[in-house]
């Protein structure tokens, strides 16, 4: 586990960079040189006991995160949480899980298969959250599981990093629109993802969101390599509630379309 938050989420964002080449490019075309503030980080991972979401959450927790929400996708056949730290500077972490065992019995054994390779001593180093896959994956095995979960084939072939990281439009010297943001990225050339339309939510869930569609990089799979999606970059304006102070949740509405911006197309 890492002592250092800010150490932890260096290293997330330097693998992120690394899977994602389009990312500095928005980092750029948007910071102009600023900082620019993380509203969160995603991660996924499948509900097996060696690797669930409470796995993944325990790095966070030993920071001094703490859980602040549940979400179920029932037809994505996922669960969430949120997890936010005391210094609201911080970004807050969305964790997702595969419900494994609500697939077919064909992505069971793979998934068990792939979980079993990893050793028992990695899911607590320093380094598991930016660890990327611990386990061979031929290309047809990813096919096979892309045709009953994109998530699945995600997770199997990049394995543990962060999904995305998200922009805090409400910290971006210069904006104060969503549609500004999206404006800027496709006149930059960058697709969005526009699954349940370009901006998902609105002022009156509290919050807006909108996704670049992930990145295409070669991915060494056992018996060859392919271009694949990878990571994307999500931009997120919250609103204040009726006590002034700015929402931190999700909307399980908006993510379930967020989840597809790593789809093909
Ligand atoms: C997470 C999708 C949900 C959000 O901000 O609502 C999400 C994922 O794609 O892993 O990040
Ligand atoms: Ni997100």
């Amino acid at each position: 586990m890492h002592t250092d938050i800010n150490k932890l989420f260096g290293s997330l964002w330097d693998d992120y960079v690394e899977m994602t080449p389009s990312a500095a490019k928005v980092h750029q075309l948007l910071s102009k040189g600023d900082t620019i503030i993380n509203d969160h980080i995603a991660l996924r991972t499948f509900n097996i006991e060696k690797v669930n979401l409470a796995v993944l959450s325990a790095h966070f927790e030993a920071l001094g995160y703490v859980d602040c929400g549940d979400y179920h996708f029932e037809a994505k056949k996922l669960k969430a949480k949120h997890f936010e730290h005391p210094d609201a500077t911080q970004p807050k972490v969305f964790i997702s899980e595969l419900l494994v065992e609500e697939f077919s019995g064909e992505l069971q054994t793979i998934i068990k298969g792939l979980v079993a390779q990893i050793e028992d001593s990695a899911t607590s180093a320093d380094n598991f959250l930016y660890s990327g896959r611990h386990w061979e994956l031929d290309y047809t095995t990813y096919e096979t599981l892309l045709a009953e979960s994109e998530y699945a084939a995600w997770v199997a072939a990049f394995g543990y990093r962060a999904n995305h990281f998200t922009v805090s439009i409400n910290h971006l010297p210069g904006y104060s629109s969503i549609l500004d943001v999206n404006e800027t990225l496709k006149r930059g050339g960058f697709v969005l993802n526009s699954a349940g339309g370009e901006v998902k939510g609105s002022a009156e869930v509290l919050l807006e969101q909108s996704s670049t569609m992930a990145d295409k990089i070669e991915v060494v799979f056992k018996d060859t390599q392919k271009e694949i999606p990878s990571c994307f970059y999500e931009f997120a304006l919250r609103y204040p509630k009726s006590d002034g102070e700015l929402y931190t949740g999700f909307v399980a509405a908006s993510a379930d379309k967020i989840f597809e911006s790593t789809n093909a197309s």
